[in-house]
């Protein structure tokens, strides 16, 4: 689709001019315009003029732009600024700890415009030699590059799995396809994956490999084989298809799913059974008899073994409870009843509460929870407490029009850097939800960061912690936090913790979950949704619960909903 190709000229035209020190007024409605196309949902190739005029934050001049770009395949504006400026100056930009003004300076001063001329200024001390740049910024830099070296080569899940699928069905659409399934980590839903892995059948491999290699949008063939292929395509991700023959389908899935510990203690219980397990199938080591490999069921029932999710796959114990029948029975997306974290327009959102209402009950909700910003967080146009008053009157209006779908008033309500909340408990009283989150103050130690937490989760009023961690996965690590504090002060206080799905968070992560559900800390799974094309993202937060071994009975948001108010006002009551 035609709708990623413009967005990301939009945010690149909307970086360059950050970086010129432009009217932040374009610059905003350049990324807005981005936001709303590429989660627009309809491809704008297919969209008259009038259409994309129906887009919110598309006036007459996008429009025109887009149209530009579909006719011409360029935008002359965007062509223009980048004989003015380089384009590698926006990826200094994705470099945590350096804004614009600062890649701006240093362009003029040094003519930088990569990152490993960046790095090597910064080694060198020349940045702080610069007026307006201190030593603490230097060595932020220097963080920020390490940590963009870690995540090069991964990519976030929700990224590559849209890719993956859409691979998938042009395969199956032009070429002679039998079975075909994503594999690897993306079919475990690992948080960040590195490449694409696809298995299929055929009785034409040929053909096949043909398709794939000559697919829209391949920037490499790396390799070209008779049943065996690999390309990079244009964002740079590698996609490797195998044709397999139907017999040793499931067992070539079961391998190339992993991970490869997984396979590595099924091997070895093969083994101990007298059998031989490998991508072809399942054998008996005395005569080679095949004994399954068609289906991936196979594999597991030949080892005496419970079908393990893909999920569950990292050789962590899912081998042994698999063995006493003792697999958690994983809490599933059709078990979510409601979405409890979404902003409208009242704050940063760009949703009214009609659609975002008809959005959700479109996808089978019963509930969802308003929970626009607190008045501290200025950027995202936070609500003061009369706005607040203003929009309970509001949901409760359209409350009384709705049927079998309930509207709960919320906010998300800032942590500050005292642990304190943005509203007293007079107005958190009045609300049915309240998610406490850190927005700001990142940099706190150790101890402070975590007294803050336990502090707001003090708070009878506070029902969730929103995105617990702060990480933004290849942008922002993780703050540090005394995470058995936090999870035995959440049990004691039964403040849930949220599993955040926006793809770049995924937190509170599986690192904690497990640890979690034993500790009998209530999760809400919620996709912070700021646009339409977000709510989609809660089968990323549910394959996280999954892959931390949540049951239904774990996650507050799979309750009917006067079970979940009771749950939050019992808290209160304490
Ligand atoms: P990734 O790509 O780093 O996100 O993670 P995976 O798990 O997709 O890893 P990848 O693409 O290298 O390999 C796909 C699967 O193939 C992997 O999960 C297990 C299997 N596999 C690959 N290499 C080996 C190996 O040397 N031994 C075993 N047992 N399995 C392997
Ligand atoms: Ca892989
Ligand atoms: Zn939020």
């Amino acid at each position: 689709m035609k709708n990623a190709e413009v967005a990301s000229i939009f945010t690149a035209l909307a970086d360059l001019l950050e970086i010129k020190g432009e009217n932040p007024f374009r610059i905003r409605a350049y990324r807005r315009a981005a936001l709303s196309v590429n989660s627009l949902g309809k491809d704008i190739s297919a969209l008259s003029e009038a259409d994309l005029l129906e887009i919110p934050g598309i006036g007459k001049d996008l429009a025109g732009k887009i149209t530009e770009y579909l006719n011409s395949g360029k935008i002359e504006a965007y062509e223009r600024l980048k004989q003015e400026l380089p384009e590698g100056l926006t990826t200094l930009l994705s470099v945590p700890g350096l804004g614009p003004k600062t890649v701006n300076l240093l362009y003029r001063e040094y003519h930088v415009s990569d990152i490993d001329q960046l790095e090597k200024l910064a080694i060198a001390h020349k940045l702080s030699e610069l007026r307006g740049i201190k030593e603490k910024t230097e060595s932020g830099i220097l963080k920020g590059i390490e940590m963009i070296r870690r995540y090069a080569a991964r990519y976030p899940l929700g990224k590559v799995l849209p890719i993956s699928l859409e691979i998938e069905e042009y395969l199956k659409a032009t070429a002679p396809i039998g079975r075909i399934e994503v594999a690897g980590s993306i079919r475990r839903w690992k948080e960040t994956v590195r490449d694409i892995d696809i298995i299929c059948t055929s009785k034409d491999p040929h053909t096949v490999m043909k398709m794939f290699t000559g697919m829209p949008d391949i920037r490499q063939v790396i390799m070209k084989g008779p049943t065996k292929s690999s390309v990079l395509i244009k964002s740079g991700i590698q996609v490797d298809l195998r044709v397999v023959e139907e017999d040793s389908f499931g067992s070539a899935l079961a391998y190339f799913t992993g991970s490869k510990e997984h396979n590595i203690r099924l091997r070895e219980l093969a083994v101990r059974a007298g059998l031989k397990l490998n991508e072809y199938g399942i054998f008996r080591e005395k005569d080679s008899r095949k004994l399954g490999g068609r289906d991936e069921v196979d594999v597991y029932k030949v080892l005496g073994l419970q079908f393990v999710p893909p999920e569950l796959r990292e050789a962590r114990g899912e081998i042994e409870a698999a063995q006493s029948n003792a697999l958690p029975g994983l809490v599933d997306l059709k078990d979510i009843r409601g979405d409890l974290h979404v902003h409208s327009t009242w704050s940063d959102g760009s949703m009214e509460i009609e659609e975002l209402v008809q959005e959700q009950i479109r996808k089978g909700y019963a509930y969802t929870a308003l929970t626009d910003h607190s008045k501290g967080l200025g950027v995202a146009r936070g609500l003061s407490e009369e706005r607040l008053l203003e929009q309970i009157a509001a949901v409760k209006a359209f409350n009384r029009k709705l049927k079998g779908f309930r509207i709960l008033t919320g906010t998300e309500v800032n942590i500050r850097t005292d642990g304190s909340l943005d509203f007293d408990d007079g107005m958190l009283g009045r609300l049915d939800v309240v998610i406490a989150s850190v927005h700001s103050g990142f940099k706190q130690s150790k101890e402070q960061l975590t007294q803050r937490i336990i502090t707001a989760m003090q708070n009878p009023h506070v029902s969730v912690i929103g995105h617990i961690s702060g990480r933004l996965i290849g942008e922002r690590d993780a703050y540090d936090l005394d995470m058995d504090k936090v999870l035995d002060t959440a049990a004691r206080t039964q403040t849930a913790l949220e599993i955040n799905a926006y793809p770049l968070r995924l937190d509170l992560n599986e690192t904690y979950l497990k640890t979690a559900r034993d500790k009998k800390v209530p999760i809400v799974i919620s996709t912070d949704s700021h646009a339409r094309g977000h709510f989609v993202n809660m089968q990323y937060g549910v394959a996280i619960a999954r892959r931390g071994w949540l049951e239904k009975k774990n996650v507050l948001n799979t309750l009917p909903v006067e079970k979940l108010l009771k749950k939050f006002s019992r808290k209160s009551a304490v």
